[in-house]
């Protein structure tokens, strides 16, 4: 799509979308502007040579140019004055401040009094995910806390104790498959998740053409739903009652058989009273599904040759999240679908997967609960605490209490439940420093907000995603306009740089340290740990400069097709990675088991006794009365990317979309009609939302978008502003979460509907 014509030649470049997991891989088209010869965008689309996205975008991806154009987006460091305006500083003045508040504040309240909150977009960006934890370890802090235990946790921490590994998370083998089973994943949306599938609409269009077949269970009849084969619309919170009862069923009807894993799997024994426990007569009610439905899907997994059940966030972020997660991967290894082409499968990334890493087939495992948050004693997993805790910790006074707080990249007042409270908390603070392109809800209350370059500034490769995709690859984007590594100090940053420099200050270097000494330092250091006497020899040898290119090629190196420092000549290196900028496409998965394991058995762990430990509290539920309240849930579309790309008028424009899905018999019980404003409301609060009534809903559930509610006061979101929506999250119970994963209940929260009593104004 050309934004701009002229004659002027182009240049193109290639450059992986860093805005969801999907990492497609688009062209992007540069010309010179006559008069002053600034580079600038004038077409963003599919790379169809992309060996792994082949060509797919969305609008989001052709908006990069309007968030790289964005007068919103923040070009330098700012600073809030007493009166709240929020003025352009320098990098020098932005670090000497740091230097002369942060460390005196450790000083004063020791390591755990600065809190450190972490968001979605860290892990699209190289320099972000590679020198965050430096900056974590310098501060030595319990208070981590991360916008995974808003979404994911409960399937790491599953797959962790499961596999050994925190990221050896399969995913559906979706070109190879007879039969997916979705729970919970909305991917012709979302584009998905756990699961790197660019064009998954395409795919699945494939697979069923080929006479594969699609169900899907979702409250809601979905996008996906709409474009697969059968459709189950659940009961929000019901998928531990739907997996227990499919579970009962395999052993009931005799249909385990776990196939080559057998010899592989500890604990299958300890499975088979779990599956009593729980026949699908008692589930069926609580699930909102049949006994037969439960029990054929059952049959359909084990029938076919080649099937993969597939659940993603609407299954974990519930108070069983983690129960939910270890099932679908129970079920699958009991119908002989894990690990095995078009099932369940384990990608082999080229760079950054420990499960590639030291001896093969055993391991360390995981551990949680090293340390505990101080209010709720929340355990900690992945290092990391609930960000649900994160207001608490700030407001109730005594040891350990937050008194300063660095974001990077999150959003929590919009993203997290109840962030009413958080934001009166944040003005609590002595002292805050957000990494963020804007002032938003949250950045508002930052004392300094230290901005990022825009992505066509920065060159990038997929540490996370390459672990999670339907193919193996490796992929390198350059920069696409002149980057910020190459700018005079003076100017644009890579956050590498601000997060070491952070690191260095908080290390009592000072706000001037000598950032390539810094990072040769730890690189040695690293090197030493895994090369021993060969450390200086490679050192040598790696490619470049300083910053997280050269981590990117020892990961390269040393990783499952790397060049091990020229023992395989033919190996990957970054130099050979560079050289393709369209990207290596290194095939198909391929089995990993026993290989992928790490556990300290070397076997896969089917009986983790921190589950079967909730197993009593799931019992328990069972028998509880269905709540004959409305049920909300939540939803994404395609334009919207949580919360922060409402500022865009590309993607603002066209109808509203933080309306409230109802289904027809309950928005006629409520007296609501199409369009009026609807006040949604419960103990912790209520918002006003327009009315969509929607015969893709289950009776008695409703959605709402999240990430909204772009009307608070100190944001500079001008385009979001004009439609801010309204925030879900303000009906949210922050203490509501999966004990096990510390991850909130985000979805199935009991709600009252009426009919407002204003009328329904221009922005919504
Ligand atoms: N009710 C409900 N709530 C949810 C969810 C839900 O399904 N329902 N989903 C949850 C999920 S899955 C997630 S991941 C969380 C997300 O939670 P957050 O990570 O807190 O939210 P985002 O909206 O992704 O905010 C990203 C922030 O990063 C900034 N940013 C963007 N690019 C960069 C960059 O390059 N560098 C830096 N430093 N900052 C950048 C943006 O301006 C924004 O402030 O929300 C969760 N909240
Ligand atoms: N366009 C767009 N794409 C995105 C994002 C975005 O904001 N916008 N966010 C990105 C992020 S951070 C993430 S984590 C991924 C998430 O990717 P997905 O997991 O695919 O996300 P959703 O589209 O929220 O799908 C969750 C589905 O769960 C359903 N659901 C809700 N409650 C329940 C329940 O109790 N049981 C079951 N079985 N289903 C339930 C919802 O109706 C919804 O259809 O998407 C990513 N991609
Ligand atoms: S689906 Fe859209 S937002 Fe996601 S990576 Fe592709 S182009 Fe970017
Ligand atoms: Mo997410």
């Amino acid at each position: 799509m050309a934004l701009v014509h002229t004659d002027a030649p182009h240049e193109a470049h290639y450059r992986i979308c860093p805005l969801c997991e999907a990492a497609c891989g688009l062209e992007i088209r540069t010309e010179a502007r006559a008069h002053d010869g600034v580079r600038q965008v004038v077409s963003i689309r599919g790379d169809e040579q992309d060996p792994f996205s082949q060509g797919y975008l969305c609008p989001k991806g052709v908006a990069l140019k309007d968030l790289h154009e964005d007068p919103d987006r923040l070009r330098q460091p700012m600073r809030r004055e007493a009166d709240g305006r929020f003025v352009p500083i320098s990098w020098a003045q932005a670090f000497e401040e740091i230097d002369r508040r942060l460390p005196a504040l450790r000083q004063a309240h020791g390591p755990d009094a600065v809190g450190l909150s972490i968001g979605n977009p860290a892990s699209h960006k190289i320099g972000l995910f590679s020198y965050f934890p430096g900056l974590a370890r310098a501060l030595g802090t319990r208070n981590i806390f991360s916008a995974s235990t808003l979404d994911q946790m409960p399937k790491q921490l599953s797959c962790g104790w499961m596999y050994g590994h925190w990221l050896s998370v399969p995913v559906p083998d979706l070109p190879r498959s007879d039969l997916l089973i979705i729970l919970g994943a909305n991917p012709a949306v979302s584009n998905g998740s756990l699961w790197t599938v660019p064009d998954y609409r395409g795919k699945a269009k494939a697979m069923r053409a080929r006479g594969g077949r699609i169900i899907v269970i979702d409250p809601r009849r979905t996008e996906t739903a709409q474009a697969a084969d059968e459709h189950h619309a659940i009961r929000p919170g019901g998928d531990v009652f739907l997996l227990l009862g499919m579970l009962h069923t395999l052993f009931d009807e005799d249909l385990v058989r776990p196939g080559r894993l057998t010899e592989h799997l500890q604990g299958l024994d300890d499975l088979r009273p779990v599956a009593e426990a729980f026949p699908p007569s008692l589930c069926a009610p609580q699930a909102g599904l049949s006994e037969a439905v439960i029990r054929q899907l059952a049959r359909d997994l084990a029938a076919a040759p080649r099937a993969a059940l597939y659940g993603r966030i609407g299954t974990c972020t519930q108070r069983f999240g983690t129960i939910n997660s270890w099932l679908i991967d129970v079920l699958n290894i009991l119908t002989g679908h894990l690990d095995s082409p078009g099932g369940l499968m384990f990608p082999k990334a080229a760079a950054f997967a420990a499960n590639t890493l030291g001896r093969s087939g055993q391991g360390k495992g995981v551990t949680i609960g090293r340390r505990h948050s101080r209010v709720s004693r929340a355990p900690e997993v992945m290092g990391e605490l609930p960000i649900s805790c994160l207001a608490e910790e700030i407001e109730t006074p005594g040891d350990g209490q937050i008194h300063a707080l660095i974001t990077v990249a999150c959003n929590p007042v919009l993203s997290s439940p109840n962030g009413a409270r958080l934001a009166r908390a944040l003005e609590g603070l002595d002292f805050m420093l957000s990494l963020d392109p804007y002032i938003n809800e949250t950045t508002r209350h930052a004392h300094l907000i230290l901005p990022p370059p825009s992505p066509l500034e920065d060159w990038h490769y997929d540490q996370v995603f390459a672990q999670l995709s339907w193919r193996n690859h490796a992929r390198w984007s350059g920069p696409v306009l002149p980057p910020a590594d190459e700018a005079a100090a003076t100017e644009r940053q890579p956050e590498w740089k601000t997060l070491l420099r952070l690191t260095a200050i908080v290390n009592g270097l000072g706000p001037d340290a000598d950032l390539q000494a810094l990072d040769d330092q730890a690189l040695m250091t690293e090197l030493r740990r895994s090369a021993g006497d060969h450390a200086e020899a490679c050192m040598a040898m790696l490619d470049g400069g300083v910053g997280p290119a050269r981590w990117l090629d020892l990961a390269l190196r040393s990783g499952p097709y790397g060049d091990r420092f020229g023992q395989k000549p033919d190996g990957l290196t970054l130099a050979k990675v560079r050289a393709a900028p369209r990207g290596i496409d290194l095939g198909e998965l391929k089995s990993r088991i026993p290989e992928v394991l790490r556990t300290p058995s070397g076997r896969i762990e089917l009986a983790p006794p921190a589950l079967l430990a909730e197993l009593p509290t799931v019992k328990a539920a069972l028998q509880r009365p269905l709540n004959p309240e409305l049920l909300l849930i939540g939803r994404r579309e395609t334009r919207s990317n949580n919360s922060w790309m409402h500022n865009l008028p590309v993607l603002a424009k066209g109808k509203e979309r933080c309306t409230l899905l109802i289904h027809p018999d309950d928005a006629a019980r409520a007296g609501l009609a199409a369009g009026q404003m609807a006040r949604l409301g419960n103990a912790r609060g209520s918002v006003l939302a327009q009315v969509e009534i929607s015969e893709a809903m289950r009776p008695g559930v409703v959605s709402l978008p999240h990430g909204w509610g772009h009307d608070l006061a100190g944001a500079r979101l001008q385009v979001a502003a004009q439609h801010p929506g309204v925030n879900m999250n303000l009906l949210l119970d922050e203490d509501d979460r999966d004990p096990v994963s510390g991850t909130s209940v985000l979805s199935g929260v009991p709600v009252r509907l009426s009919a407002a009593e204003t009328a329904p104004t221009a922005n919504h």
